[in-house]
């Protein structure tokens, strides 16, 4: 234990300070996944403050699913919810992890209405200067994160970001926009520091990139994204037929 982690003089409640530090425990691999946490009696003594501190800092990582608690076994680092996904049909996050039973959330890095970048345009079909939505997303399953995402739109099609407050696919339906077709691509690759970070993973956890290219069914395109899913959060299965 650091008790020094702690300090009595930041504006930042001891609780909420404790929650930071144990957080980062977990990021940086200190305390794996299905690891128990101390007993509460240790960890106040181990930090110096009281048990009440304790479990407000463990009830808020249950609150955001870091931690879970087992009946008279204890409290554990959470695993992420697994999931295996199908690349066949084009679903959405939200659908795929309701399907699932897993309750679906985002928490938003980002959103802006901007120019498009040229790579955009080329890819969105869009003149140069037209405009495009972007949303920058966390995606989470029961409050674990599972993806980073960066959706970009038309904004011709989604005039502002905040017109999605759950999911994307619902609100372009719900525009007369529906998704029919895309293109993805699956790459591996390793999660820079600040993608890691916003996981709530170790640093250099593998992770799977994809790309996807969603068009209207007229062909027009719809949608840009760019994201890094958890390496061990997701399978994805692919069905194999005979080419004749
Ligand atoms: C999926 C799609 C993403 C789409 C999002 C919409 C992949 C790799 N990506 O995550 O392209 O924008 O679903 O989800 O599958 P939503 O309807 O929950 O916002």
């Amino acid at each position: 234990f650091d008790s020094a982690a702690l300090s009595a003089d930041s504006p930042l409640p001891l609780y909420m300070q404790l929650a930071r530090h144990l957080k980062r425990l977990i990021s940086d691999g200190t305390l794996a996944v299905e690891d128990a946490l101390p007993a509460e009696r240790d960890l106040a003594e181990g930090f110096a403050v009281s048990r009440v501190t304790v479990r407000k800092a463990v009830q808020a990582l249950v609150d955001e699913g870091l931690l879970h608690q087992r009946p008279r076994a204890g409290t554990f680092v959470a695993k992420a919810p697994h999931v295996e996904q199908p690349l066949s049909a084009l679903t959405g996050f939200s659908e795929d992890m309701r399907s699932r039973g897993l309750e679906p959330s985002s928490r938003w890095l980002s959103r802006t209405v901007a120019s498009a970048s040229p790579e955009e345009a080329m890819v969105l079909g869009l003149a140069l200067g037209e405009k495009v939505s972007r949303l920058w997303r966390l995606r989470l399953a029961d409050e674990a994160p599972m993806a980073i995402e960066l959706s970009v739109v038309p904004a011709r099609i989604l005039p502002d970001p905040l017109l999605v407050t759950g999911s994307l696919y619902d609100v372009l339906r719900g525009l007369g926009y529906p998704p029919y077709r895309a293109l993805q691509r699956l790459s591996a690759g390793l999660l820079t520091t600040d993608q890691a970070s916003i996981l709530q993973v170790p640093e250099g956890t593998p992770a799977l990139f994809i790309e996807r290219r969603s068009f209207l069914e007229n062909g027009r395109p719809l949608e840009f994204v760019r994201s890094q899913y958890r390496g061990d959060a997701y399978d994805f299965i692919v069905e194999l037929n005979l080419t004749t």
